[in-house]
């Protein structure tokens, strides 16, 4: 990590007018696209057809513009910093939207509005909302072009960052719109930063305002049509909220569609392990946001034989393939990573991976050029210009990095990225996680008595919330599956599928576990060390599995005998490895009140029998130790 002096890179933006020919066979296309141009008055229209030319002439228009500072290309090729606007920095759970016809069906977690009253109340936002600047078209896949378990969507946006990092996030371009017939179902995806260049006003007079470098809107709607399987997004530029192939397509949207159909959309990590003895499984993971599933996804196993690859690291859609058992893809194609926290010491597959051709967003921006954040060294450099543009030394008082910084990533640059990752057919799934940030209760690892349980286990998770949404952080909340931002339905329902899937997969289902890294000492530090140490308990679980270790079966299922979870080395003491492996059955009567009156607020008329009645089990068991 020695460093030079940054070059100087002359950014020129493209000379020739961005204009090209719709190819779009299908008039369903062709027709929404002009009724939105219509709608919105752009200056111009571009179909995006994902080439290496459209990127280069894409960045260099925003590093013209001021919406990119290019990066010293000695240390990060192709690279680039985006600051966005201090308003606009996460996805905003306040401002999304589940508009069904009928609120029940939104159910007790999401926002509602009623889809007429919404999108009056959304086209009067749009009209003229893109007047100066351009239109993009981006026909976008989630999964392999043309693959059986994937979906096309084709987002509109006035962003160009947002189609940048669409061609990163997902399989975008001429390649995806060639397999849109009048027959093939895709969603139709809006999305305005709600910044018109251009105002008219009444008398008739024109106002031209002069761009911002991360043009947003104070007013943001973040609205999902689950029955006519729209997404309507205005304001905002940042992730979630812009990236509409991500949480609201391949998870808003997706989950609704999955439940119809009998499969499932999860905001899941995928991993393949390889163990010693050269056997293959692949693991699931549901973590909350900004809770390790890019960690985990990347993981360095630190004990020998282990391999772990990547398959996903934020979204799986699974289904049962013809054998009958669950088989997962990724439906993306990059990594949206959280920055701060990925380091050198943490996960070096991560910072292997953004080598170039990354879009790093809000990070800290070092003298010669290249980025930095909290976490990626040890220490920090003697100068920094923060994510804000300012001044920053390590005497400053504000982190260099905002808290959600993101580096985006196309996941073919990853290292550890496994060879079937982009299997239309999907991978084997032989075991499902659950986790969040717990510091207390929850042990460091439990295996689900079956998959009603497991059920249970998901359905009652919570989590200590984090940057990755506006609003306050380390405040438990609960958070089922990792999905309470993120279904696109009633939740009691999509509990129910849960189990109705459980009934489809039988004996071919996969083991479900709880996992829990972040369990705390009376002093707030973490028991257990986490990141590449985490193989140990991926060991364990495939262990199971195998059915070569035994589990003390208590009420809150199978906890490892100490002597069989490899701890060598870890310099755990007995008392340690009690709290992290123990059953903690004061904290679980208070986790089954708890978990009572979450389950009377989801609505009780529509809450399976089978999860009460696990309730109803694990207060029986705590009552008899
Ligand atoms: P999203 O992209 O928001 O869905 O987040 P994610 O679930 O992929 O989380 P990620 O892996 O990016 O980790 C988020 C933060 O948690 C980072 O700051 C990590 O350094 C930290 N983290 C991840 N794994 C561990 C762990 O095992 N132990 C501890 N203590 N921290 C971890
Ligand atoms: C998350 O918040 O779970 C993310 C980041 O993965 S975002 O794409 O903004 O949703
Ligand atoms: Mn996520």
């Amino acid at each position: 990590w020695t460093r030079r002096a940054a070059l100087h890179v002359v950014e020129t933006a493209p000379t020739t007018a961005p204009i090209t020919t719709p190819r779009a066979q299908s008039p369903s296309v062709t027709d929404w696209v002009a009724e939105i141009s219509a709608l919105t008055e752009p200056d111009a229209v571009l179909w995006c057809d994902g080439s290496t030319k459209e990127w280069d002439d894409l960045t260099k228009l925003m590093v013209s513009q001021g919406t990119l500072i290019r990066l010293n290309p000695e240390w990060r090729p192709n690279s680039f910093l985006a600051r966005s606007d201090a308003a606009d920095v996460a996805r905003v759970e306040d401002r999304t939207f589940i508009c069904s016809t009928e609120q029940i069906d939104a159910g007790p977690t999401n926002n509602w509005r009623a889809p007429a009253e919404m999108k009056a109340e959304l086209s009067a936002l749009f009209a003229g909302s893109m007047r100066g600047r351009t239109m993009y078209v981006v026909p976008f896949s989630m999964g392999p072009v043309g693959g059986a378990l994937s979906q096309v969507g084709i987002q509109i946006t006035d962003s160009p960052y947002v189609v940048a990092s669409m061609a990163l996030m997902t399989r975008i371009g001429t390649a995806v719109l060639d397999t849109i017939t009048s027959t093939t179902e895709w969603v139709p995806a809006l999305h305005s930063v709600g910044a018109p260049l251009v105002a008219t006003a009444a008398d008739g007079s024109v106002t031209v305002t002069p761009d911002v470098a991360w043009p947003h809107n104070p007013l943001k709607y973040i609205a999902h049509f689950p029955e006519t399987r729209e997404i309507w997004s205005f304001g905002s530029g940042y992730g979630g909220n812009a990236l509409l192939g991500k949480k609201c397509f391949a998870l808003r949207i997706a989950s609704v569609m999955a439940r119809g159909e009998g499969w499932m959309a999860e905001h899941m990590l995928l991993v393949k392990v390889t163990s010693p003895e050269q056997k293959v499984y692949h693991l699931a993971a549901a973590f909350p946001s900004a809770c390790g599933k890019t960690n985990l996804a990347m993981l360095k196993p630190t004990i020998p034989g282990w391999k772990v690859e990547t398959i996903g690291d934020d979204i799986a859609w699974m289904r049962p393939g013809p054998d009958g058992r669950l088989r997962a893809i990724n439906p993306e194609r990059g990594f949206f990573g959280v920055a701060p926290g990925t380091g050198l010491a943490t996960n070096k597959t991560a910072v292997d991976t953004m080598w170039g051709n990354t879009i790093f967003t809000n990070v800290a921006l070092r003298d010669d050029g290249d980025v930095w954040w909290e976490g990626l060294t040890e220490t920090a450099p003697a100068h920094l210009i923060d994510w804000q543009g300012n001044d920053w030394t390590p005497d400053s008082p504000t982190p260099a990095a905002h808290p959600n910084a993101r580096f985006t990533v196309a996941a073919d640059q990853c290292p550890s990225i496994a060879a079937e990752w982009e299997d239309p057919e999907g991978v084997v799934i032989d075991a499902i996680l659950f986790g969040g940030r717990r510091p207390s209760t929850v042990p460091l690892v439990a295996q689900a008595k079956n998959w009603a349980h497991g059920v249970f286990v998901g359905a009652t998770m919570a989590s200590e919330t984090t940057a990755a949404a506006v609003g306050a952080v380390g405040r438990l909340r609960h958070d089922p599956f990792a999905m309470l931002p993120f279904v696109g339905y009633n939740m009691a329902d999509y509990f129910q599928h849960w189990l109705d899937m459980g009934e489809t997969l039988g004996s071919d289902a996969p083991a479900i576990f709880q996992v829990n890294w972040f369990r705390k000492d009376a002093g707030g530090s973490y028991l257990w060390p986490g990141f590449a140490e985490n193989a140990r308990v991926v060991e364990w679980i495939i262990r199971r599995l195998e059915g070569d270790v035994a589990a003390r079966q208590t009420p809150i299922g199978g906890l490892p005998l100490a002597h069989e979870l490899n701890v060598d080395g870890l310099g755990l003491t007995r008392d340690q490895l009690d709290t992290l492996l123990g059953l903690d059955a004061e904290g679980w009567v208070i986790e089954a009140d708890e978990t009572e009156r979450y389950f009377a607020s989801l609505g009780s008329d529509r809450m399976p029998a089978a999860l009460t009645d696990e309730l109803t089990r694990l207060r029986g068991g705590l009552a008899k130790l």
